[in-house]
C-alpha cells in the first residue's frame, strides 16, 4: 500500500510534470494543453505546499487573461499549442485587457478567491500574503462582481449559466434537456479528445453538436446574456455554479478584512442571495438542491452531486448539510464515493465523464464544506476513501463509479493539487 509520503512524492511529480514553463499548469498532459480556469485555482492550492510563489504565479498568469468587464474566461490560450479544439478561433473579438490575450467567450465555476483565500493562508509570512492579496483585490473583486452585473436576470441574484463547458460539469444528465434536439453549428468543427482518451468515456457527437452551437451563438452576441437569453435553448441557474460564487464571496471578504477593505459582497446581499438559491432551487422530495431551466421556467428533474455543493458553498447549516449527504450516500451504494450521478437517475453512466464517475475535486470540496458544518466524522471518511482512490487507481481524471478504475486523462493536475492539501491541511475547512 502506498504511504502518505510516496502519495505526496508522486502528487508533486504530476504537478511538475505539468508545469508549462513555470507560469501555468495544464490540466493533464495532451489532453488539456492550455490553461482552465477552475483548474488552475486547484492547482495553485497543491502548489501553495510546494512553492509559494510558483502557486501565486499560477493565479497571477490566470488573472492575464482577465476582460475588461471582469470575467475570467474559462481557457486562456497558450499560442504556441495547436492541439486542442476548439481554438480561440471560435472565440472573436474577447475584450480582454491585455493586448494579445487569447481566450474562451465563457467563464467556470468561480472558484478563484476561495482558493486565493486558502494559497493566502499558506504563505510564508503576514507580509507576504498582504502583499499579494493587496496586489491582486482588484482583480478578484471585478472578477466576483462580474456575475451580479453581467450574468443575472430579472431581479434574481442568481448567476445564469450560458454554456455545459461553464458548469465545469460539461455531459452531465442535468443538460440532457438540450442535447440531442438537433443543434448544430453553422461550420464543421473537429475533436481532439476522443483521438487522446477512449471516446466511450467523453461526451457523444450530440453533446459537441451542442456545445459548438452555444459557441457560436454566444460569440456572434459578443458575448451579451441580454441578447444570448431570448435565442439560446440553454440558460440555466446551476447549483453547482452559484454555491462556488457564494463561497468566494465569502472568501474574498475575509481577504477583504484583513487588508482593511470594505466587504467585497455586504451582508444583506450574501442574505438576498442565500435566500433566493433556497426558493428556487431545494427540492425537499430529492433532499437536493437542483438546478433551474431559465427558459423552461421551472426546476430540472434531475439529480446530480453538483445539488451537493452548497454544503462546499457555506450554504446550509450542519443539519441539512447531514441529510443531504447521508440521502446521497443511500443512492449510491454500489458505488466508490461519490459518484458525479447517483446511479438510480436516468442518465447515469459509469464510466461517462460527468455522468457517474467520481472526481476528486468534487468530493475535495465536500470534505472542506462538511468540515466548515462541523461534520468532522463523515468529512474524514470522505477524505480518507478519496485518497484510497487515487492510492489504487493513480492521478486519473476521473474513476469509475462502480470499480473506481482510472477513466479520462491520466496525470490531472487537480487531482494532484488536491490530494497534497488533503494531506497536509486534514483538518482545514
Ligand atoms: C472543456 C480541464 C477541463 C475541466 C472541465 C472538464 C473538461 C473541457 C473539455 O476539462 O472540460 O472545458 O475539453 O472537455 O469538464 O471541468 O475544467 O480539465
Amino acid at each position: 500500500m502506498t504511504s502518505d509520503r510516496e502519495l505526496h512524492l508522486r502528487a508533486e511529480q504530476v504537478l511538475r510534470a505539468n508545469d508549462v514553463g513555470g507560469a501555468y499548469t495544464k490540466p493533464s498532459p495532451r489532453l488539456y494543453p492550455h490553461q482552465w480556469n477552475w483548474d488552475s485555482a486547484f492547482a495553485a492550492l497543491g502548489w501553495a505546499h510546494l512553492d509559494w510563489p510558483r502557486a501565486v504565479r499560477e493565479i497571477d498568469t490566470l488573472l492575464l487573461g482577465q476582460w475588461t468587464n471582469g470575467m475570467v474566461p474559462h481557457i486562456r490560450y497558450n499560442p504556441e499549442v495547436t492541439n486542442y479544439a476548439p481554438g480561440p478561433e471560435w472565440w472573436p473579438d474577447v475584450p480582454v485587457r491585455r493586448r494579445g490575450e487569447l481566450t474562451s467567450g465563457i467563464s467556470q465555476p468561480p472558484v478563484l478567491a476561495t482558493a486565493v483565500y486558502h494559497v493566502g493562508m499558506l504563505a510564508p509570512d503576514e507580509r507576504a500574503r498582504r502583499e499579494w492579496w493587496t496586489r491582486i483585490y482588484d482583480a478578484l473583486l471585478e472578477a466576483l462582481l462580474y456575475f451580479p452585473r453581467h450574468r443575472t436576470t430579472g431581479g434574481s441574484p442568481l448567476i445564469v449559466v450560458v454554456h455545459p463547458w461553464e458548469s465545469g460539469l460539461d455531459n452531465s444528465p442535468r443538460w440532457d434537456f438540450a442535447t440531442g434536439q438537433g443543434y448544430q453549428p453553422s461550420r464543421p468543427y473537429r475533436r481532439v479528445d476522443t483521438t487522446i482518451v477512449d471516446p466511450s468515456a467523453r461526451p457523444t457527437g450530440k453533446d459537441y453538436d451542442l456545445y459548438m452551437y452555444l459557441v457560436e451563438l454566444f460569440a456572434s452576441l459578443r458575448y451579451d446574456l441580454r441578447a444570448y437569453l431570448p435565442r439560446t435553448p440553454f440558460a440555466v441557474y446551476d447549483a453547482l455554479f452559484n454555491a462556488a460564487w457564494y463561497r468566494s464571496a465569502l472568501d474574498l471578504n475575509r481577504i477583504a478584512m484583513f487588508i482593511g477593505r470594505p466587504p467585497a459582497v455586504a451582508e444583506e446581499r450574501l442574505r438576498a442571495f442565500r435566500d433566493a438559491y433556497h426558493e428556487t432551487l431545494w427540492d425537499e422530495r430529492a433532499i437536493l438542491f437542483r438546478d433551474w431551466d431559465l427558459r423552461a421556467g421551472r426546476p430540472m428533474p434531475v439529480d446530480t452531486l453538483a445539488g451537493t455543493i452548497a454544503i462546499y458553498g457555506g450554504l446550509v447549516d450542519r443539519d441539512r448539510a447531514s441529510r443531504i449527504l447521508t440521502r446521497y450516500q443511500e443512492r449510491s451504494r454500489g458505488c466508490v464515493p461519490l459518484p458525479s450521478t447517483p446511479p438510480d437517475q436516468a442518465g447515469f453512466d459509469p464510466v461517462k465523464y460527468w455522468r457517474g464517475p467520481a472526481w476528486v475535486n468534487m468530493n475535495w470540496m465536500l470534505v472542506r464544506g462538511l468540515q466548515a458544518v462541523g461534520l468532522q466524522r463523515a468529512a474524514a471518511d470522505l477524505s480518507a476513501q478519496t485518497l484510497d482512490l487515487v492510492r489504487r487507481s493513480g492521478f486519473s481524471e476521473y474513476f469509475h463509479a462502480h470499480t473506481g478504475q482510472a477513466v479520462g486523462g491520466g496525470d490531472f493536475s487537480w487531482s494532484a493539487a488536491l490530494v497534497i492539501d488533503l494531506l497536509e491541511r486534514p483538518e482545514a475547512a
